[in-house]
């Protein structure tokens, strides 16, 4: 921790704010003054600096130009969608919610749906809730960045699920209101306003993209809907996943719970309502930070194994090992890394997972999610430089996961858990008594007891806890790693327009280059080649982002080629030799 000083001044928590920081960029890609040296700190600095990222979420607003969270304007708004929703669950076989996203916002469309179809289906009620993913259900579990391009697709997969029905809440999310696949479908809704009321999540503030204008125009007379707050730059710049993954969560989870209460527990829909979930969501943050040590352990033992190129293995129990194979998924577009190097399983593999298209095993090794599959292929293998980590929160599941140490156990004792618990909760603590002697380090966070009706919002924030959890875990490690430069990932996938943006504006920034030259050291990291081609100068940027996609270190070629002048050979032999990136660019940029 040395040299870092935690009583940091509300002017580095709110920096960000003020118009002349990085007035180019939109929040979400903002760089965050609070993690500039994260790549330089310590498990325990990068949990802290990561926790200060997500309190500022919570952040009031303070006269500037931006919403908040806890805003006036989205509390209300939110308020408006509750009710949407509660005239749809009054009709499911006329009407239905449908969120669509990608990436992460995909997953997430996922995960909540899931989770409120499943609240319905036990008040016996008929599901209402869908999710579209850009890519398909394989996108669920493994980088599809392409499709995020095209608005067409959109549309077509927004058609199909909405077959046969009248009235369509649809709920596009793209944290950088960015996206074109959610633009196209948005425009779409704006069409047919007969069937469809669109709602657009996101973290910047409305620009001028055109369907963003017309959707602002409509949401005066709401028939249409905007739930834009900022939430503060990512701490690694543009990784939208982390905070921008966990609002969506708690606006859309604050919205649906409160359709719930109105149409099953005649809860009225109210402004304090709403907010006091919004609030109990930051609770959440404290809950989950208030365990610093044992998150550091843990973002400790991920970093050691990532770093001798060993895994990282979650396994999940219920809903808390779909947030595990997420964030599992998520590290190979984010940190360039291999599917191998932080895996996900869930506990009764694509049955308890229940997508659209079922059990995806067929299409590679990389869609072997069941706990079977990790015994068979995984567990032989496994060595004392790997981390396991159990997650759980269900105490019915505590024989299992008993079960499961035991066999891990024997391979290595570098095996840790992270589990909730209600406070006194004596006869859980028993079964974890036995499991804590098999983990090198346990983590447990521990809820205030709470009545029926409250223990679904609960198991939200236990997920919410875990998704912060893992999200400082995968993180934090590739952090230790050498992954990241300042608080950039340079050795980011170019895979869609967003993501060559983003790399054209860092090699912008590392190299003091001019625009012009960037693009063009990208295009030679992209093309492998010296000198580019009339060819290669005059396609589009989709044609480059998809030879992209076979291509490796592209970003680090491209800064390496920039500051040194040498040849691509030069510049991909000196990478090899330094295959920490930080350390093979650092050399010349200070
Ligand atoms: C969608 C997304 C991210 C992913 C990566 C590429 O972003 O797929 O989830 O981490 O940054 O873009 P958005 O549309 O939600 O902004």
């Amino acid at each position: 921790m040395a040299g870092l000083d935690w009583t940091y001044g509300v002017s580095t928590l709110r920096q960000w704010e003020s118009a002349d920081y990085e007035p180019s960029l939109p929040v979400s890609e903002k760089s965050n003054p609070l993690t500039r040296d994260i790549d330089q700190a310590s498990a325990y600095s990068i949990v802290k600096m990561l926790q200060l990222c997500d309190s500022q979420m919570f952040q009031e607003e303070a006269g500037t130009a931006y919403q908040r969270l806890l805003s006036d304007q989205v509390v209300k708004t939110l308020m408006e969608v509750a009710k949407r929703v509660a005239v749809i669950i009054k009709d499911p076989q006329e009407s239905c919610v449908v969120m669509s996203g990608c990436g992460t916002s995909g997953r997430l469309a996922f995960l909540i749906s899931s989770g409120f179809n499943k609240a319905l289906s036990q008040l016996n009620q008929s599901k209402v809730y869908s999710y579209i993913i850009a890519g398909g259900d394989r996108a669920l579990l493994s980088s599809q960045e392409a499709p995020e391009d095209d608005p067409r697709l959109g549309v077509l997969s927004l058609k199909k699920v909405c077959e046969g029905k009248k009235r369509v809440l649809f709920i596009g999310i793209s944290c950088g209101l960015s996206a074109p696949f959610v633009a196209g479908q948005l425009d779409f809704c704006m069409q047919h306003p007969e069937v469809y009321t669109p709602v657009l999540v996101g973290f910047n503030p409305a620009h001028q993209a055109s369907v963003v204008q017309r959707m602002q125009e409509l949401a005066k007379s709401q028939k249409a809907f905007l739930i834009n707050p900022a939430v503060g730059p990512e701490a690694i710049s543009g990784s939208s996943r982390m905070k921008g993954g966990s609002a969506t969560k708690i606006l859309l989870e604050v919205a649906f719970s409160a359709a719930h209460a109105a149409t099953f527990s005649n809860t009225p829909i109210t402004y304090n309502g709403v907010l006091e979930h919004m609030k109990a969501y930051e609770r959440t943050l404290d809950v989950t930070y208030s365990q610093t040590d044992g998150i550091t352990a843990l973002v400790e033992a991920a970093g050691q194994s990532l770093r001798c190129s060993r895994h990282v293995y979650y396994l999940g129990w219920g809903s808390l090992a779909l947030l595990g194979l997420i964030d599992a998924s998520e590290c190979t577009p984010t940190f360039g890394a291999d599917y191998e190097d932080v895996r996900g399983f869930i506990s009764g593999g694509y049955r308890e997972l229940n997508n659209n298209d079922g059990p995806l095993t067929s299409l590679g090794p990389k869609f072997s999610i069941a706990h079977e599959d990790f015994l068979h292929l995984i567990l032989p293998c496994l060595t004392d430089k790997d981390t396991v980590l159990l997650i759980y929160t269900h105490p019915d599941d505590a024989t299992e996961v008993g079960n499961m140490a035991r066999r891990v156990r024997e391979k290595t004792p570098n095996l840790h858990a992270v589990h909730h618990q209600a406070d006194g909760d004596t006869a859980a603590s028993l079964q974890q008594d036995d499991i804590k002697k098999l983990c090198l380090s346990t983590l447990k966070i521990t809820w205030p007891r709470e009545t029926l009706a409250s223990g679904t919002l609960q198991h939200m924030q236990r997920e919410l806890s875990t998704k912060l959890v893992l999200n400082a875990v995968s993180t934090g490690a590739h952090v230790l790693k050498g992954k990241i430069y300042q608080n950039h990932m340079i050795d980011l996938q170019v895979t869609n327009t967003k993501l060559y943006r983003r790399a054209t504006r860092l090699l912008q920034k590392l190299s003091a280059c001019p625009e012009e030259n960037c693009e063009e050291a990208l295009l030679k990291a992209i093309y492998r080649v010296d000198m580019l081609t009339v060819e290669m100068t005059s396609s589009d940027i989709t044609t480059h982002t998809c030879f992209a996609r076979n291509s490796t270190k592209v970003v680090p070629l491209a800064l390496v080629i920039l500051l040194t002048s040498w040849s691509l050979m030069e510049a991909e032999s000196h990478l090899k030799q330094q295959p920490i990136v930080r350390e093979a660019v650092a050399q010349w940029m200070w």
